[in-house]
């Protein structure tokens, strides 16, 4: 039976994982069918290290869902035959289920070659046309008869497909040779079933269910080739097309899981406890531990549900889960300023705005010295008036900014505080974008006016 894939968007995060692992549950308790969580990217060390931690399986990670040739074949093997059988025992079985190709197979299924009704033909013509005797045909038919598979089968200038290949190439190929069937043939030289132009005219999409999205540029690749069948999502409404009406449950909460917890529970659909701390998971990573201005009541109540299945306290588990989420730690001091470096020019003056996630402010306290002394060699080698590190703690709902370059001083103005350490704690400053870029800009252009 062919899956149906259940993936969430490009660079999974926690909620999109969350939602396609627990939905497969929620699917196959309550749904008919082959149901596969999938993972639309390689998942980073923060998802392995949840999913490992809550014991559970990781999603399959699927990074095209384009129909291929494997998508055209049949669950079963068509028929084969062995290099040993002999013409007189594949008359019958040729002719009594109307086979005009046969592929020849060892005994591991290995392809070998094609047998065609036209090429058996041709060999009784040539042997009966050439003139000879004809008292002697008894004999010229059992010499035929006892002639095997694996001596008449045609082994060159085959047309050979691979399961992997997508099926517009395999129509070009199709169109541009005159074959009936075609062997499909795995890596191993394995023989995996045959395809023809027929099997192009019923293409068998893959099926796909959507969550925690619903924009094309954010799902995996092929999807414009897929077949969607229903969509779980708490996004604005995109651009994908479906064919047929489908089950769309977009809602504006704060996470998908909230959407998947909601189904488990109002239908009353046993959820395991590890399955329901990731539900967790997924809602205190999107809702940034309620502090997202996205969160909702239901999400808060969804949570408190998940609580009592999972054991999880959702707050000190939202706060573990977030620091290994941003986990500032495992990063050199070089790495955790560069990692979301963003540079800028106002006139001649070049500075640099880089911003890190963390739970506590106090985690990169003690590293601020040396902090500030990377800063200042970045500074020296490119050439930056100005640098500032923004440690943000949606948390402490505030940004502990930390300066270095010779203009260092008019942080000092533009946000109104002096430096102790070098630094600035900023209640409320979450936006590099919209709370300090635009507060710099304003900085510096005033001191050029003096
Ligand atoms: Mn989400």
């Amino acid at each position: 039976m062919k899956p149906v894939y259940i993936i969430g968007h490009k660079n999974p995060d926690v909620d999109s994982i969350a939602s396609a692992v627990a939905y497969q549950a929620f699917k196959e308790k309550t749904d008919q069918g082959l149901f596969m969580a999938a993972a639309a990217g390689e998942l980073g060390e923060d998802l392995v290290w949840l999913l490992d931690y809550l014991g559970l399986e990781h999603p399959l990670v699927v990074h095209d869902v384009s129909t291929r040739v494997e998508d055209l074949l049949d669950e079963e093997l068509p028929p084969h035959t062995s290099p040993e059988t002999t013409l007189q025992e594949l008359g019958s079985f040729m002719s009594s289920r109307k086979i005009k190709t046969l592929p020849v197979v060892d005994e591991e299924k290995g392809f070998l070659g094609l047998l065609t009704i036209g090429d058996i033909a041709m060999l009784w013509l040539q042997s009966l046309g050439s003139g000879v005797d004809i008292d002697r045909s008894p004999e010229i038919v059992k010499g035929l008869l006892a002639r095997q598979a694996g001596q008449i089968m045609k082994t060159r200038d085959l047309v050979l497909f691979e399961p992997d290949e997508k099926v517009d190439e395999a129509r070009r190929n199709m169109l541009a040779s005159r074959f009936r069937n075609y062997p499909v043939v795995d890596d191993n030289n394995r023989f995996m079933g045959m395809i023809s132009r027929y099997n192009l005219l019923q293409m068998r999409r893959k099926q796909v269910i959507l969550v925690d999205h619903n924009e094309k540029k954010q799902a995996v690749e092929g999807i414009e080739e897929a077949e969607i069948l229903e969509i779980i999502d708490h996004h604005r409404v995109g651009d994908l097309q479906t064919l047929w009406p489908i089950f769309f449950h977009n809602e504006p909460v704060g996470s998908t899981s909230t959407l998947v917890a909601e189904l488990f529970l109002r239908g009353a659909i046993p959820l395991e406890g590890g399955l329901a701390a990731l539900l967790l998971s997924g809602i205190m990573s999107d809702t940034m531990i309620f502090a997202s201005p996205t969160t909702t009541e239901k999400d808060r109540l969804m949570a408190r549900e998940l609580e009592r299945i999972s054991g999880f306290e959702a707050m000190t588990w939202g706060k573990q889960l977030y620091s290994q989420i941003h986990q500032v730690d495992r990063l050199s001091d070089d790495e955790l300023v560069n990692e979301d470096l963003k540079e800028y020019a106002s006139g001649d003056t070049i500075f640099a705005v880089s911003q890190v996630e963390t739970v506590e402010l106090k985690a990169l306290a003690q590293r601020r010295s040396s902090l500030i002394a990377t800063m200042e060699e970045l500074c020296a080698r490119r050439g930056y008036a100005l640098m500032c590190l923004m440690a943000t703690s949606i948390f402490e709902a505030g940004t502990e900014i930390i300066v270095a370059g010779e203009k260092k001083g008019l942080v000092e103005d533009a946000f109104q505080h002096e430096l102790v350490n070098g630094g600035i704690f900023l209640k409320g400053v979450l936006s590099r974008k919209k709370q300090v870029v635009p507060v710099i800009y304003q900085a510096l252009r005033t001191s050029n006016l003096l």
